[in-house]
């Protein structure tokens, strides 16, 4: 029993010292192609859409570190069970760990974009994990054979050091050097895991620091932004999110790291003349700067998947203006860095709306979660179908002919950002004080004139109107706040918006497949 233990612990340590080898060589090569996480991406493609708006709505911005440790632990499961069987047959246990590493080894090439070179963490991997195992087999066998010949007894880690007589005292102290062997051996692996799995974090930090760009100033600025309300309602949300709070949804599981230098932008397709364009020829161009709030159509009501930023970028329409687009086209393909795709309507993206090949955020360059060097910002369109980040390539093309990643996973084709209220503060079941409560929050809509009207409603109530905050433009949210005089009691908050054109958010819910969630906003709270 215990050498089973024993042996499931190999297995496990050696599973552990090449996924940390094969991550910390990836972070130096390209950490998409470290085994663990090539495997998770290759579920997070294979997953059927529902599942994966299941787990969005369970686990929320930590669905991705739940897919990676779930992976983990599947593969360190298996990696026990190839330890197991090492203790018959070496071969067997390395054997199956190879396997479990050429599984990781298929995933990662079967990613977009990936070269013979994001084979190598595997190979590594492979290396170090047979590596580990075959000297901890060896550290306890060679123990127990120098007992065999001279007790006879199976070895049993540190359980008969107090058993005595004089006829085991040299089997005794053969146990004890093999168990030393075996035990260093551990030691020796758990130190480098730590180390190479530290490594690997630190070189993975150091290489996604943001990149210094210089943004010169727009063409066409932006006004000043006026002042928030935040400073007087407790629990609002900001007027601008800040850049390190912005929410980030995307199918990776790591963070892209490209040079400016290195980046460029291709336009190609149903156009005059293919044309392709630098980091610095964007900068010369003529730069808009935007207040654009980017919604996402995972965000269920009143959830958390939307932000609000100053945008600075080169007017979409500049850019195919300069290629010339034919009269075929219907769709706009944006491919990004790794073959990653997003379409577009080309109608909405070129009806006066500001859309942008933006290179700035709030002022400064693009953070690279948020698709530095490059990414297409399209005001009123949710971004599964607007927002392409780390954008490479635009292809003028039609539906008929190319379709993109979220199109074969039958998400709609055109959506634009549903209208909504969200209540920030009290928060659901929150226990308010009697008398005078705000209740406060944000609402966008976007590309329907902006937000006119916010009304609240109590204990389903007439709809009272709520007081707006400052204006930051139609394709930007407005935060807006409602005194309540609460009496004790249990009561349900509900707030809708009404847009600028005149549309007054439904009730009908909806989930957020395939077009984005819409309903009303509404939980219980209670005051004392
Ligand atoms: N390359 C790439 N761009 C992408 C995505 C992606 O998965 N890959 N996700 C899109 C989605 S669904 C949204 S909502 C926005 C989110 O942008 P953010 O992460 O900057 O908030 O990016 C869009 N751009
Ligand atoms: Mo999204």
């Amino acid at each position: 029993m215990r050498t089973r233990l024993l042996y499931a612990l190999f297995g496990l340590m050696a599973a552990l010292l090449g996924v940390a080898t094969g991550h910390l060589v990836a972070s130096l090569l390209n950490p998409a192609s470290s085994p663990v996480l090539a495997v998770g991406s290759t579920v997070i493609d294979l997953t059927p859409t529902p599942m994966k708006e299941w787990a969005i709505q369970q686990f929320g911005s930590n669905d991705k570190i739940i897919l990676v440790g779930s992976v983990l632990l599947v593969v360190l499961l298996l990696a026990a069970v190839a330890g197991l069987l090492a203790r018959r047959r070496l071969v067997v246990g390395a054997g199956m760990l190879v396997v479990l590493v050429a599984i990781a080894a298929g995933a990662a090439m079967t990613r977009p974009a990936s070269d013979a070179l994001d084979l190598v963490p595997s190979l590594l991997t492979a290396v170090a994990g047979v590596a580990a195992l075959w000297w901890l087999d060896r550290a306890h066998r060679t123990g127990a054979v120098l007992r065999d010949s001279s007790g006879g007894e199976r070895l049993t880690l540190g359980s008969d050091a107090q058993r005595s007589g004089p006829s085991e005292h040299s089997g005794r102290s053969q146990h004890r050097a093999s168990r030393r062997g075996v035990l260093v051996a551990l030691g020796v692996i758990a130190a480098a895991t730590a180390v190479m799995g530290g490594a690997g974090r630190v070189i993975g930090r150091l290489r996604s620091r943001p990149e210094d760009i210089d943004l010169p100033a727009a063409a066409d600025p932006a006004p000043p932004l006026p002042r928030g309300i935040e400073g007087d309602v407790p629990g609002l949300t900001s007027f601008r999110t800040p850049t390190k709070d912005f929410y980030r949804v995307d199918t990776r599981l790591d963070t892209p790291v490209i040079s400016a230098d290195d980046w460029s932008l291709t336009i190609d397709g149903d156009v005059d003349e293919e044309l392709t364009f630098s980091f610095d020829d964007l900068l010369e161009m003529d730069l808009i700067e935007r207040d654009i709030t980017l919604t996402c159509v995972s965000n269920s009501v009143g959830g958390p998947y939307v932000g609000a930023a100053r945008w600075t970028g080169v007017r979409l329409t500049d850019l195919l203006d300069m290629a010339g687009v034919g009269s075929k086209a219907d769709q706009i393909l944006s491919t990004d860095f790794e073959g990653m795709t997003i379409s577009t309507p080309l109608d909405l993206a070129t009806d006066g709306r500001d859309a942008m090949v933006a290179i700035g955020m709030n002022g400064a360059g693009l953070p690279r979660a948020n698709g530095f060097p490059a990414r297409l910002v399209i005001p009123g369109l949710y971004g599964f179908i607007s927002a392409t980040k780390w954008v490479t390539r635009l292809t003028l093309t039609t539906y008929a002919e190319k379709s993109a990643y979220w199109t074969d996973k039958d998400w709609d084709t055109d959506a634009p950002i549903k209208i909504s209220a969200r209540i920030d503060t009290p928060n659901a079941l929150d226990e308010l004080p009697k008398g005078e409560n705000l209740i406060g929050g944000v609402a966008w809509a976007q590309q329907k004139d902006g937000v006119a009207k916010v009304e609240v409603r109590v204990d389903g109530g007439p709809w009272k109107p709520a007081e707006l905050g400052p204006d930051g433009g139609n394709d930007y949210w407005r935060q807006w706040v409602y005194r309540w005089d609460a009496e004790p009691g249990q009561h349900t908050i509900a707030a809708r918006v009404t847009s600028g054109d005149g549309e007054v958010q439904t009730a009908a819910t909806a989930e957020p497949f395939p077009g984005g969630s819409s309903g009303i906003h509404e939980f219980l709270v209670s005051v004392a």
